[in-house]
This record gives structure tokens, sequence and C-alpha cells, in this order.
């Protein structure tokens, strides 16, 4: 019987790994195997940040398996303002995790870094061996310590109790069940929100910043496959990254004119170029993912955000929106 503990499976990732796992045919490549019980959590189960609450989080599941989402997350403009808590809150949460899976004995973790952890200015494109060569971006330098330090536990564990503990680094990412709140999204979530209000109330649609940044977004029902391959294929300490290729890469205003299209949006559509742009590109290359797990396809972006955008019409009242607007 193995037990796969899903910490922050409420969240996009996780929602999206759920989603998978209950409609992938069971047996299948990416589907739930026979023996298989799936357990996805979130912050109202047990909040990680705090020892005792993790510690009987894992006694009442004693998984077998972790895969361990669970983050204080965010877009640029949150992490610019919060880098302290998107430092200590996510070191607190990742050794409680870490430590409570190394006393169990739990055959595997994979955590999640992200490909904003990587220097701001380093050879591109970004692969597997380039996290540690430099400063991360000043914007989220915070969040991209505290994820940085998930590598240096999973090999100190590796190195002094054999533990298999790995990580995966996944580019931005977009999806039902995504972040819409304004205040913490990210870019493609908050112009879905945007353009939806924009329509509803007859505004102007404002993307903030230049648009010139370049992004590599990968669909979240897409990353959820290659969580679920990691699991059963990737036994290595080294991190991995789960990423679209390298010339897939979008601007800013490439993302909002395929939101504006999915939205059917003909209003006023304008920049606020006093917002920041943040790094300007990370780009980030899948060679050693697409070595390893051969053939995968893709949703095309256009049609994963198409996909997204009706979730979030059909869901408004129920999605993460914050402060009603
Ligand atoms: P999300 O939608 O914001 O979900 C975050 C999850 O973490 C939720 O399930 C939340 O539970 C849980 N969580 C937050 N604080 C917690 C706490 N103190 N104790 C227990 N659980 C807590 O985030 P996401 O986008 O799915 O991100 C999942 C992982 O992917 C994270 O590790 C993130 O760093 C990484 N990542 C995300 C992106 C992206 O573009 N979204 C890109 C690269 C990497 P509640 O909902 O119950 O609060
Ligand atoms: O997804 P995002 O917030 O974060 O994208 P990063 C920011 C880019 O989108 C910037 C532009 O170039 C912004 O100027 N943008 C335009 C907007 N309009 C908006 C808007 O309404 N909201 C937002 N949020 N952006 C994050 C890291 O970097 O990447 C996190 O800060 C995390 O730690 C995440 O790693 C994956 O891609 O710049």
């Amino acid at each position: 019987m193995s037990v796969i503990l899903v910490t922050g499976g409420t969240g996009l990732v996780g929602k999206a790994i759920q989603h998978i796992i209950e409609t992938e045919p069971e047996g299948s490549r990416f589907g739930k195997r026979p023996g298989e019980k799936w357990v996805f959590i979130g912050s109202s189960e047990a909040d990680l940040r705090n020892q005792e609450q993790s510690k009987k989080l894992f006694e009442k599941y004693k998984p077998t398996h972790v895969i361990h989402l669970a983050a204080l997350v965010g877009g640029l403009f949150i992490n610019m303002k919060k880098k302290l808590d998107f430092l200590r809150d996510n070191i607190l949460i990742n050794d409680n995790v870490l430590h409570n899976a190394h006393e169990l004995g739990c055959k595997k973790v994979i955590s999640c870094l992200s490909t904003c952890v990587y220097p701001d200015k380093v050879d591109y494109p970004l692969d597997e061996t380039k996290i540690h060569l430099g400063l991360p971006h000043e914007s989220n330098f915070g969040y991209a310590h505290a994820k940085r330090l998930v590598d240096v536990q999973n090999h100190a564990y590796k190195d002094q109790f054999g533990d298999n503990f790995t990580s995966a680094i996944p580019t931005n990412v977009f999806g039902p069940h995504d972040n819409f709140d304004l205040e913490s999204a990210h870019v493609l979530p908050a112009l879905m929100h945007k353009c939806y209000l924009a329509k509803k109330n007859n505004t102007p649609f404002v993307v903030w910043g230049s648009g010139k940044p370049l992004r590599q977004f990968i669909y979240s029902r897409d990353l959820a496959k290659l969580f679920i391959w990691m699991l059963r294929e990737y036994d290595d300490v080294e991190p991995l990254i789960l990423s679209v290729g390298e010339d897939e890469e979008v601007s800013i205003k490439q993302a909002a004119d395929a939101v504006v299209k999915a939205m059917g949006f003909t209003g006023e559509y304008r920049f606020d170029t006093t917002k920041a742009d943040g790094q300007f590109r990370k780009p980030a290359s899948n060679k050693k993912l697409l070595s390893l797990i051969g053939e995968f396809e893709f949703t095309p972006f256009d049609k994963a955000l198409e996909e997204t955008v009706q979730w979030f019409q059909q869901n408004y009242e129920n999605a993460r929106i914050g402060k009603s607007q």
C-alpha cells in the first residue's frame, strides 16, 4: 500500500494533480496505480509552519511518498512587498516537511522549486547545473533563497542518511483553481481577472509594465502529469526542470493579447509603464526532462488559456478572487 501525501493539494498545482489522478485511466502512464492512496491537504488541515501540527499530520497519514507543493506563493508585486514573509514562511514549511518525512522514513519526497530561483545574471538557457551560480533577481530574493535551500537540504539528507529527496523546477504555471486575487496573483490569472472586470464594468484593461518581458508558461495539468511521472520514475537528488521548450517563450504583451482574444474583449487596452517589469527573462531548457521522459505532449498555450478562461468564467463566484471588485 503506497500512501502519497500531496502538500499544497488545494492549490493550482495540487488540484491539477488531483484532476489527473481522478480522470486518467487506472494503471495508465499518468493514472492512479492499484494499491495507491492519494491524500491532498491544505493549510486548514495543518499549518506546516508549525512543528507540532506538521508532526501530527505525518503521524495521521503515515505517507510512503510525498509531493511537497505547499508554500507561500505569489506574483512579482507581492514578492517585492513581502520578501521576509516569503523567505521565513517557506523555510519553516520546507524544514518541517523534510524533517518529518525523514523521521517517518518516507521512500521519496519531491519538493517544488521555481525558475525564479536562478541567478539573474547567468548564461542562458537555464539548466539544472546553474541554480547556485549567483544571486537571484532582486524582486524575489526572499522566495528564491528559501527555495534554493531545499536543494541544499535534499543533498544533506542524501549525504548523511541516503534519503531519496529530490525537487522539480517548474516555470510559470497557470490553469484552473489558480489564485486570481489581483493583490497576489501571477501575471496570467491577474490579466484574466482584470480583463473579465474590464468587460463586465466597461472599463479599460490595464496591463502593468512595458509588456516586453518574456516568460515560459506551463499548463498546470501538463505539469501535474510530469510530477506523477517523476514520482514513478525519477530517483536522483539533482533537481529537474519541468517546462515547455525554450522556443515557447512569450512576451507579456503576447500573453495579454491571448487573454483579450480568449475573453472576447473589445474595449480600451493599455499598458501602465509606471509599474515594474521584474526580471526580463528566465529561459529554461527542458532538454534533461525530454532525454528522460521521451515523448510528452504539451497542451498548446492558446488552448490551455482558453480552457482556463472558460473555467474562470464558469467558477467566478467560487474562485480565489480576493476582495470583491
Ligand atoms: P497556490 O495555488 O498558492 O497553493 C498553495 C498551496 O499551499 C495551497 O494548497 C495552500 O493551502 C498551501 N499552503 C500555503 N501555506 C501553507 C501553510 N502554512 N501550511 C500548509 N499549507 C500551506 O500555489 P501553486 O501555484 O499551486 O504552487 C504550488 C507549488 O508550485 C509551490 O511550491 C510553488 O512555489 C511552486 N511554483 C508555482 C509556480 C506558479 O507559477 N504558480 C511556478 C513555479 C513553482 P490553502 O489553500 O489551504 O491555504
Ligand atoms: O507572474 P508574475 O507576477 O511574476 O509576472 P514573475 C510578472 C510580469 O508580468 C512582469 C507583468 O513583467 C509584470 O510587469 N504584469 C503585467 C503583471 N500585468 C500584471 C499584473 O496585473 N499582475 C502581475 N503579477 N504581473 C514570479 C516570482 O516572477 O514568478 C515568484 O516573483 C514566482 O516568486 C513566479 O517564482 C513563478 O514571473 O516576474
